[in-house]
């Protein structure tokens, strides 16, 4: 009898012990991670191969199970389109088609070579990051010829940004596309009443589409002809053509639009990025830590080809088991933004005593930040994911 214990015992230490080092190996930083990117990026390769993901026909409603969302699918109509350029058809482009982009009325690629794997429109600009704004003119003067009819609300955003359309519809369902509006995170400089930093999104209704085109791009002095960064030109050009830019926060001031990456707002927040502090800052004061973020977020920038199927499953395909929505107060209408009146002045932003401790604070969290992302994820990035062009 002892000797069975004993040797019942010796098996669990050793059972233990061997399960110790087989997990320990699953959460090393070393190679494991690796080789399930490579996985991923071989599963990409393939459906290059095959087409996959590029002819298969858009089936919204696939990923649509709510039916209030379908519901607003059909009410809300939201067009989409991409700004993507060349070389970034395959690379970028093409995981927004394979994820957000999915859940688009309609979803356009622009961009200055046709590639029919997408497709893409080809516009008559200049490629090139100096010439946004020339592309910008010329997407949205297509946008209005060819698909007024087809949307209520124009949406721009970029290869790397990632859109809850399902979010934009219930944010927007307050408003009326024949009023002359514009939406996304709104920044102070440069335009006296603001304007919408490009990455992760911005929208128009129609009203405003129309006036930008019928009006603005008839008349230099109006919209400019002139190479500025897009989004500040366009803001210039909604505050001449007296389009409001509207408070996309929600009712408690959160983020609906976040301009950097999602991690930056949730930790250091997006004052502490200090480029974008110093040349950008936003309008309305901004929150870190989970008050960040609205629970009904919109616009989000900077993913990798690779986030954009993280968000994905994140957002859409993860059901935590038995908990159906932990919100209490959602409401069938979002409440108003804080400044739906737009009488806000710009957030004068942190005093000399509040800058040295963000300092502080920054030198501290961001080398935490740092070595943990060195320890945990140096090696994820791959020649195919990196994103070098900006
Ligand atoms: C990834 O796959 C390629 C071949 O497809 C191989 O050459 C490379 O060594 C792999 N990298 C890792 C880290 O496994
Ligand atoms: C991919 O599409 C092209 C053009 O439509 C076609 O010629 C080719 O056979 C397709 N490849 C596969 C593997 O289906
Ligand atoms: C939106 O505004 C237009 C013009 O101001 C008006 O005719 C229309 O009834 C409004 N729609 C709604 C749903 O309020
Ligand atoms: C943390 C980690 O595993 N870093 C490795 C990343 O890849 C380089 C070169 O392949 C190694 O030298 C590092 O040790």
């Amino acid at each position: 009898m002892k000797r069975i214990l004993r040797y019942s015992l010796e098996f669990l230490v050793s059972f233990f012990i061997v399960q110790f080092f087989h997990c320990a190996k699953w959460f090393s930083p070393s190679d494991q991670s690796n080789v399930i990117l490579n996985r991923t990026l071989i599963k990409l390769d393939r459906s290059e191969q095959s087409n996959l993901s590029f002819n298969t026909v858009m089936e919204p409603y696939d990923t649509i199970r709510d039916d209030l969302a379908r519901e607003m699918f059909t009410k809300i109509r939201v067009l989409c389109w991409i700004m993507t350029a060349p070389r970034n058809h395959w690379k970028k482009a093409r995981h927004v088609k394979n994820t957000w982009g999915k859940r688009c009325n309609k979803l356009i690629f622009i961009s200055t070579e046709t590639d029919n794997r997408l497709p893409t429109v080809k516009i008559a600009a200049v490629e090139g990051y100096d010439n946004l704004w020339g592309k910008t003119r010329e997407a949205f003067r297509y946008i209005w010829e060819h698909y007024r009819e087809e949307a209520d609300w124009f949406l721009k955003a970029d290869d790397d940004s990632f859109v809850i359309l399902e979010n934009l519809r219930y944010y927007l369902s307050i408003f009326n596309t024949s009023d002359p509006l514009y939406f996304g995170h709104k920044f102070k400089a440069y335009i006296k009443s603001g304007y919408m930093q490009g990455g992760s999104g911005y929208v128009l209704s129609k009203e405003a589409l129309r006036r930008f085109v019928e009006i603005g791009l008839q008349n230099p002095t109006i919209c400019s002809a002139t190479e500025w960064p897009e989004d500040v030109e366009i803001g210039r050009c909604m505050e001449n053509l007296k389009c409001k830019g509207m408070d996309t926060r929600d009712s408690y001031g959160r983020d609906r639009f976040l301009p950097v990456s999602l991690p930056i707002h949730l930790t250091l927040g997006i004052a502490e990025d200090t480029w974008l502090w110093d040349m950008h800052p936003s309008y309305y004061p901004i929150q870190r830590g989970f008050d960040c973020c609205s629970d009904t977020a919109i616009g989000f920038h900077q993913l990798t080809p690779s986030d954009m199927y993280l968000y994905d499953y994140l957002i859409y395909r993860v059901n935590p088991y038995g908990v159906k929505d932990v919100r209490s107060d959602i409401q069938t209408r979002p409440h108003p933004p804080p400044d739906v009146k737009l009488q806000e002045p710009p957030f004068p932003g942190p005093s000399a005593a509040d800058l040295i401790w963000l300092k502080e604070l920054k030198n501290r969290e961001r080398s935490e930040l740092d070595r943990f992302g060195q320890t945990e994820s140096e090696n994820y990035s791959d020649e195919n994911f990196q994103d070098n062009d900006k």
